[in-house]
């Protein structure tokens, strides 16, 4: 059992149990290149939900897929200085093709900005141009220096970058919030993630954004983890890269931008959220799998018979649209067939035994509280259908109520700092909006500002640092 199950408890381990579990579970291997992975078939088909859901919704609001380049001229990535400094290392850069040296490197993309607005540029001429709604699935790679970590940090990822330009000011900061609105869609109601939403500090936005919206989780360990963000770009790229149309008011003017991307990132905190001792558990709306079949016909005399029933309802269950494996393998035991699709996360397993085909039933198995009932044979589909739904329901319960226990508000900063110390999570505190006292706060207590809610607290507070009057209610972790 070692060899193949989980070892390590969440709640005693928790760094490790991840880790374990996302090895074991085989959604993904280490690479033979340092900070990289190889994601395996049981990750990458998350990965696939995840694009087949927002690929949805982003077409049917008017967005485009397209695919630019991976490389990116570095004259590229210095038009834009003010943003790109801070992560120049983080680049990583090709230098040569065979043997020859190239008169200008190229970084392999940590973002692509600058080679899309330099593209924008070309093909925007009149308002009639406008809005330009385009997305790309690619891979990112940034140069890492700090520990990796399966999902949530590593050199290469996949993600989508959104990118839009727009006539007016206004267009432009509903595509953010409706974007934002959508992310936390997948996030609430396919991943079963609840999330906070708000915007970043001028210290923790993007730099070359006027604003960043962004969505927190917070994990079981007590740290925060970004699972998305969506900016509002206002002229500032229109400016350097020259991004200008003719409007119907027959003048010059500047588009005004934003971008927006998730990433592999988000299967990291649903093995982190959604886990446990004995591995995955899958929300049934992002399953790869979401019913396994396990006839009990080992060693028994009634074994074609079951079968024939398990065939019946994998059928029905097709036809239903509900991804099904029966699991008629004859050289592992029903119980070793139990671990290993339970470490595998899936949401409902289906029992047909000897007494279940005598009593024309069918015993099902819930992967998120283990509970164990029966159906009669011609109610089995709507007695799962009813049980996928309220396991999805389920696990986001439970993530929220995990999150509101993780969620502490104080008054001063000795209780700041004690809170942070005995129970993590997420801090809400007065802040007076000095970069001044949130710089002091992460230096002293490694938290950092996360948002700032939208729905403004109504209440306001002393600072929690320098103790001043009419402090904004803002929301304090540690983060990954
Ligand atoms: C910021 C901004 C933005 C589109 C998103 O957050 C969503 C999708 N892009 C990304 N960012 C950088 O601009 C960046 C630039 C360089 Cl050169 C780098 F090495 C690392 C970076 N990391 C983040």
């Amino acid at each position: 059992m070692s060899d193949t199950g989980v070892t390590l408890k969440k709640n005693e381990d928790f760094s490790e149990w991840y880790t374990e579990v996302v090895l074991k579970s085989e959604m993904a291997e280490y690479a033979p290149i340092k900070g990289c992975m190889i994601l395996r078939e049981q990750s990458y088909a998350i990965w696939e939900k995840i694009q087949e859901v927002f690929n949805r919704k982003i077409k049917e609001t008017g967005h485009k897929n397209v695919y630019f380049p991976i490389f990116i001229p570095e004259s590229f990535l210095k038009k834009e200085a003010e943003h790109f400094e801070g992560f120049v290392p983080e680049v990583a850069w090709v230098t040569e093709g065979g043997n020859t040296k190239l008169e200008e490197k190229l970084a392999i993309r940590p973002t692509s900005e600058t080679i899309i607005y330099a593209t924008f540029a070309k093909w925007i001429r009149s308002w009639r141009d406008l809005p330009i709604k385009i997305n790309q699935w690619c891979n990112i790679i940034r140069w890492e220096t700090k520990a990796t970590k399966p999902f949530l940090r590593t050199r290469e990822f996949l993600w989508q970058e959104g990118h839009t330009a727009h006539v007016t000011s206004e267009e432009a900061e509903k595509e953010v919030m409706d974007i934002l609105g959508e992310y936390k869609d997948v996030m609430e109601n396919y991943l079963a993630i609840p999330v906070l939403v708000g915007v970043k500090t001028d210290k923790e936005k993007f730099a070359g954004a006027l604003y960043t919206t962004t969505l927190e989780a917070m994990m079981p360990d007590g740290k925060a983890l970004q699972m998305g963000t969506s900016h509002n770009l206002g002229q500032n790229f229109a400016r350097v890269f020259d991004i200008n149309f003719i409007g119907e008011d027959e003048k010059e003017h500047k588009v005004w931008q934003t971008s927006w991307g998730i990433s592999t990132r988000l299967i990291g905190a649903l093995v982190m959220v959604h886990g446990d001792d004995r591995g995955l558990v899958m929300p049934p709306r992002v399953a790869p799998v979401q019913v396994v079949i396990v006839p009990i016909t080992y060693k028994v005399a009634d074994s074609a018979a079951i079968l024939a029933k398990a065939k019946e309802i994998l059928d029905k269950l097709k036809v239903k649209h509900i991804t099904t494996v029966l699991d008629n393998r004859t050289e592992y035991t029903p119980g070793w067939k139990f671990n290993e699709w339970e470490l595998k996360g899936v949401p409902v397993r289906i029992e047909i035994g000897p007494r279940d085909l005598k009593q024309d039933q069918v015993t099902l198995a819930r992967r998120d509280t283990y509970q164990k009932t029966t159906a009669k044979m011609d109610e089995a589909v709507q007695a799962t259908e009813k049980l996928l739904e309220e396991i999805q329901k389920n696990l986001y319960a439970k993530a929220k109520t995990a999150l509101d226990e993780k969620t502490t508000t104080v008054q001063n900063y000795d209780d700041f700092q004690k809170t942070l110390k005995n129970k993590g999570g997420f801090i809400k505190a007065a802040w007076c909006g000095n970069s001044k006292c949130e710089e002091k706060i992460k230096e002293e207590t490694g938290a950092s500002i996360r948002l700032k809610p939208f729905e403004k607290e109504k209440n306001t507070a002393n600072c929690v640092c320098c103790g001043k009057k009419d402090g904004e209610i803002v929301y304090f972790a540690k983060s990954y």
